[in-house]
């Protein structure tokens, strides 16, 4: 206990003299947090929540992402030039600088709400869209870091309602998508690079302590706001709050999560939100998730499922390998086809994750012509297999290199995406497993397939073998999916002696 109390204080002072605090890992399994604090300000709801909304979200699969905002105008260019090296991304060109940077640009950044007029923007269309393609979610970005709200704050002058167009654009898409009956979560960066009284370090005199809480007023003002505006939401999605100043304002911030989420039963809130009082951001010093799934598996994904330790988790994609604004030219850089990402999305709803695919929408409002081509074929592909996709759970198997199990009830799906030379699909399952495959059809054409037990006797090994052969006039020229159904085994492994060496 002693010791527990001087590490506690050993981390405030840290926080206090501004060391920077570790940011929380994504690139192998969690580290166990040995000593554990007292924490104030840890997560406000349970690790694992069981409510409704929270199971619907599990059963998404897949979503869409949409980033649209100013950024969409120059669409990663201005005037002929190219802001590929000058900028960390295309919704980043107010950052542009460097040679290239236009003259006065964030100056002209700050003005293009000015020429803000999609008239070709159609939300209905967007949605029709979305739901062809067959996403069951949409985090849509009300604003991004340059702080232009799509919506009529009332809090802001700088917002859709100040540009040619007027309308209120949040509204079109939150009617729009809810009508296709996918659910919506508003994208809402915190961080804003053009508002007088935001600032990225931690208020330390008076008068910056006075501008930056006029800030968080402004951000708790604004989020009331779009929860009344627009009450079907089922979410936020934040983004931006990796500064020293949202960092230290963590009793404002745990309030307010608790004020909103009073406010509005069942509201999804992820890990990017909020820290504790000793600056840990996403999981709190004793490790505990704070918020209701995992939002760090950006243009990233777990490589073992244990790493997850049963957390909910997204991961969120861009088609370029960075740029989630429009980006006008999609030459010289590779962006992913849809077999790549169809592959990501298994990769994803096989370790309980949901994939989000990220669009975004040109200056007028219409889709990236690559994008409308990946909607349709991933909307062509999950038409026929969607089964292996929706309300599926990760299946306790070893992982194939043919590619990705899921599972619903008694039936086992593997979506194929490396096909065996031999045709035989070969299936490891443990030996003392109650439920193995019984029989096999090939979802998208109903052809039951040939399935036998394979007892192959491998010394130590702890699976048995299921082989199910593929017909030679079966062609595919994209990932495919099995289905299996499960039931009780017909036969026994062979108990053998072991190799005496
Ligand atoms: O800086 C942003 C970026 O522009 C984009 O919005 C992504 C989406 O996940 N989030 C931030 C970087 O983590």
């Amino acid at each position: 206990m002693k010791y527990n109390k001087i590490i506690t204080a050993l981390m405030l002072s840290s926080i206090l003299l501004g060391v920077k605090t570790t940011s929380a890992q994504w690139t192998g399994p969690r580290k166990k947090v040995e000593n554990k604090v007292d924490v104030k300000y840890g997560p406000l709801t349970p690790a694992h929540r069981t409510d409704e909304a929270m199971e619907r979200f599990r059963n998404y699969g897949l979503g869409q992402f949409i980033h649209w905002g100013l950024y969409a105008i120059p669409g990663n260019e201005w005037e002929g030039v190219s802001a590929r090296k000058g900028a960390a991304a295309s919704e980043w060109i107010r950052t542009w600088s460097g040679p290239t940077a236009p003259k006065d640009w964030k100056n002209t950044y700050d003005n293009l709400y000015k020429k803000f007029n999609p008239t070709g923007f159609d939300a209905k269309s967007w949605a029709k869209q979305a739901k062809e393609m067959g996403a069951k979610y949409l985090i849509f970005t009300t604003k991004h870091h340059d702080g232009f709200a799509l919506w009529p704050s009332e809090f802001t002058d700088y917002t859709a309602k100040k540009s040619p167009y007027k309308k209120d654009i949040v509204r079109q898409v939150v009617d729009a998508y809810t009508a296709e009956g996918i659910d919506v979560f508003l994208y809402f960066s915190i961080m804003e690079w053009n508002n007088p009284n935001y600032m990225g370090k931690a208020p330390s005199t008076p008068e910056e302590k006075a501008k930056f809480d006029k800030f968080l007023e402004y951000t708790r003002n604004q989020l009331l706001e779009l929860l009344q505006n627009y009450p079907q939401i089922k979410g936020f999605w934040f983004d931006g709050t990796w500064d020293q100043s949202w960092i230290q304002a963590y009793d404002f911030t745990y309030k307010l999560e608790k004020e909103l989420r009073e406010k509005h039963p069942g509201l999804i809130i992820g890990s990017r939100f909020r820290n504790d009082e000793f600056g840990k951001r996403h999981f709190d010093s004793n490790g505990d998730m704070l918020g209701d799934y995992e939002q760090g598996w950006e243009r990233k994904m777990p490589k073992e499922f244990e790493w997850l330790e049963g957390r909910d988790w997204d991961c969120v994609m861009t088609i370029p390998p960075n740029g989630w604004g429009y980006m006008k030219d999609w030459s010289g850089i590779y962006t992913k086809t849809s077999d790549d990402l169809i592959d990501m999305l298994m990769n994803c709803v096989a370790m309980n994750g949901n994939f989000v695919l990220n669009f975004g929408p040109d200056g007028n409002g219409r889709m990236h012509p690559g994008e409308d081509k990946l909607a349709k074929e991933i909307g062509d592909w999950i038409k026929v297999n969607g089964e292996a996709v929706y309300g599926v759970r990760h299946a306790a198997l070893a992982p194939s290199k043919l590619g990705y199990f899921t599972k619903k009830e008694d039936n086992l799906y593997l979506t194929v995406f490396n096909r065996p030379v031999n045709n035989i699909v070969r299936i490891a399952v443990p030996k003392n497993a109650a439920e193995v495959p019984v029989s096999a059809t090939i979802l998208q054409n109903g052809q039951s397939l040939e399935l036998g037990h394979t007892d192959i006797g491998l010394d130590l090994d702890k699976n048995t073998y299921y082989d199910i052969v593929l017909p030679n006039s079966f062609v595919s020229n994209k990932a495919f999916v099995i289905k299996m159904k499960l039931g009780k085994p017909k036969s026994q492994s062979e108990k053998l002696m072991d190799a005496k060496m």
